[in-house]
């Protein structure tokens, strides 16, 4: 540092410069989106490299603030990152892993890396879509700084500014609002949820998550010392767990590590959950294969043995043994394949076999040693395999009765003449005088009606043969033409918008969300594909004179009550759909032109999931305040 290097612009700086104006002009490229995804994106990216650090077994520590005016801080206690300059390039590695593109993917051998992963573009990236980025680092008694202005551009060398007695590294950056148009608010809860679950995915590391914004004003601490386990446990918080141990598993061989924990509830359905260095593999791939194989082997085994299992139609299959199920499998690997449509399926063919060999021996040795919980999980497989031959039965009877083919398509729906399913939407509309508004309303060429009636069965709560009985949820297999579950065909859809058309009070949104369990349950692919959406009726009708405006949430109401700026207003609050006429309905929820529709993303399967197991789950109180809080939760699943 004695020596300043000047600055001119070499051939070097111009590469650099190219690179990060590469990411400004096609910032989707390298983020996904400029959408709140793409803002959020750029905090995960600083954050994984602080939990690189921990990994690394430097760092014990990370805080991640966002202070009242949107600036991000992330911090470490790590080794600071190197600040040394490179004779070659005269520049600091600190400049370099904040100006070159796919800098700084150089971590020394043996640790793991989560950074650099399926989504990981670099600490570069972030500072190219910056307004402005600071780095502070303490090292060897010594704190230095260097800062980046306008998409990236350092505008000094870094430099000595005092000294400490702590070490590590801090990034502190403000996205850039010309890049980021649509919005540059971070999003509480989706930052929380994902450091809570980095702190769960990462045993021992302290994740530090301070928000200081107005309406915030929080710190949280996450640290899980039993890492998988806790995080079962938090998980299974509004299930009722048959068996009190979790079961938990780790090893390493061959360089990857792995992590299971388990445990079953008296649920139905399993709710198992896969990670690779941190990314949630949502398509599964080989550790679940590996985990899936085991599961199934050592518990068949253990119920021969212990003469449980005696005949061959004892046997036990896959769904068996994951019923009720809630299981995390995490591995970190420094060298991981991603397949699938979405990328987020492991494609490591090595991982099978060293997740199923750890897992096995474990689960052998727990099924052993803790005979009370063996004997509540063999219990529960066994029920499962006898609820499925049954089921079998059921589905063989309906099938026969063709409830499920699209010969008979239900008479309560009023459908569209259009046949092109790309322009065909459906709206489920809750109740018959909503759906009476809706029918008279609607465009029929494109737009269908089904009305259903008050509850749908709570398909988490059901076995499958009693779904298949459902009046209710036959009307819309029929209705959709799609199949469900393994029979699931995305060609035979018959529209593609399917519509959730429920009242914006609290009856509408726990509606909504038995729905939405069902999508998830058994038509994920309808979630997936991007079929789903939740329309949003207004909350009032406001009118002066003859000028009718509507609003469709208090801040719009009061902008409105300021437009019209008078006392003479009438102010109507719609407590049902049933209380619009048709032409109302049609102008302000169904509209193409007008209406405002919300698309149901699946982007974090696991929240979601969460979300309707505490909505399903035998817990009243957290579910009554949660419908009460979040009536329009669906948002949150968007991020
Ligand atoms: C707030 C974000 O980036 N911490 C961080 C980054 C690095 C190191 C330590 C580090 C790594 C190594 C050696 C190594 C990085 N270093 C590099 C590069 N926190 C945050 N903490 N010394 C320090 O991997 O060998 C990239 S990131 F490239 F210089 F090694």
């Amino acid at each position: 540092m004695e020596k300043p290097i000047e600055h001119s612009y070499d051939a070097n700086d111009i590469q650099v410069l190219e690179g990060l104006e590469a990411v400004r002009k096609r910032p989707g490229m390298y983020i996904g989106s400029t959408s709140a995804r793409g803002l959020h994106h750029l905090v995960w990216e600083i954050v994984d490299n602080g939990i690189d650090e921990a990994l690394a077994g430097y760092a014990t520590k990370i805080d991640v603030t966002v202070t009242s005016d949107n600036i991000v801080v992330v911090k470490d206690n790590g080794r600071g990152m190197p600040v040394g300059i490179n004779e070659k390039s005269g520049k600091s590695a600190v400049e370099t892993i904040f100006t070159v593109l796919h800098a700084g993917g150089k971590f020394g051998g043996g640790a793991y890396k989560v950074s650099g992963g399926l989504h990981g573009v670099g600490a570069s990236v972030v500072n190219a879509l910056s307004e402005w980025l600071e780095v502070r680092v303490a090292q060897d008694g010594k704190l230095y700084y260097q800062r980046f202005e306008n998409g990236g551009k350092a505008i000094d060398d870094i430099r000595e500014i005092g000294t400490t007695n702590e070490k590590g590294s801090e990034v502190r950056f403000k996205a850039d609002p010309t890049i980021f148009t649509e919005t540059t608010e971070y999003d509480h809860n989706t930052l929380r949820e994902r450091l809570q679950q980095l702190a769960f995915l990462n045993k021992g590391i302290e994740i530090t998550f301070t928000d200081e914004r107005e309406n915030y004003k929080s710190s949280d601490s996450f640290l899980y010392k039993g890492g998988l386990a806790e995080y079962v446990e938090f998980l299974n918080k509004s299930r009722e767990a048959i068996h009190e141990n979790i079961i938990y598993v780790e090893g390493e061989q061959d360089g990857i590590a792995v992590e299971v924990a388990m445990q079953y509830t008296d649920g139905y359905t399993p709710n198992i959950y896969s990670f690779c260095n941190n990314i949630n593999t949502h398509e599964g791939g080989t550790h679940e294969e590996g985990f899936r194989i085991s599961l199934t082997r050592v518990i068949n085994n253990y119920g021969k043995e212990a003469n449980i299992l005696k005949k061959d139609e004892d046997i036990l299959n896959g769904d068996d043994v994951r019923e009720g199920l809630t299981a995390i499998i995490s591995v970190k690997h420094p060298d991981p394949q991603y397949e699938g449509q979405t990328k987020t399926k492991l494609g490591n063919s090595e991982v099978r076999k060293i997740v199923s060999t750890i897992f096995a021996s474990q689960l052998e040795k727990f099924l052993l040693e803790n005979p009370n919980e063996a004997k509540a999980i063999m219990e529960k497989c066994e029920l499962a395999s006898k609820a499925r031959l049954a089921a079998k039965k059921a589905r063989e009877l309906t099938r026969r009765k063709g409830a499920l083919e699209i010969s008979s398509l239900p008479g309560k729906l009023a459908d569209c003449s259009c046949r092109d399913a790309e322009l065909s939407e459906v709206f489920i509309v809750e109740g018959d005088s909503a759906g009476g508004s809706a029918k008279q309303g609607r465009n029929s060429k494109y737009q269908a009606i089904l009305p259903i009636r008050g509850k749908i069965l709570n398909v988490e709560k059901a076995r499958l043969h009693r779904i298949y009985e459902n009046e209710e949820i036959r009307t819309m297999i029929t209705a959709f033409g799609c199949g469900i579950g393994d029979e699931f065909d995305e060609s035979k859809l018959r529209y593609h918008k399917v519509v959730i058309m429920t009242d914006a009070d609290v009856d509408g949104a726990h509606i909504r969300t038995l729905l939405l369990t069902f999508f998830y349950r058994f038509l994920r692919g309808l979630i997936e594909g991007g079929y789903v959406y939740i329309a949003q009726p207004p909350l009032y009708k406001v009118q002066k004179g003859n000028v009718v405006k509507y609003a469709y949430n208090d801040d719009q109401l009061e902008f409105i009550k300021k437009e019209f700026n008078s006392e003479k207003l009438s102010i109507q609050r719609y407590k049902g759909l049933g209380e619009m006429n048709p032409e109302q309905l049609w102008e302000t929820t169904m509209d193409p032109s007008n209406r405002v529709f919300l698309r149901v993303t699946l982007e974090d399967a696991m929240v979601a999931d969460s979300v309707f197991s505490m909505l399903m789950g035998d817990e009243v109180e957290p579910r009554r305040n949660f419908i009460t809080e979040n009536a329009q939760f669906v948002r949150n699943l968007d991020f």
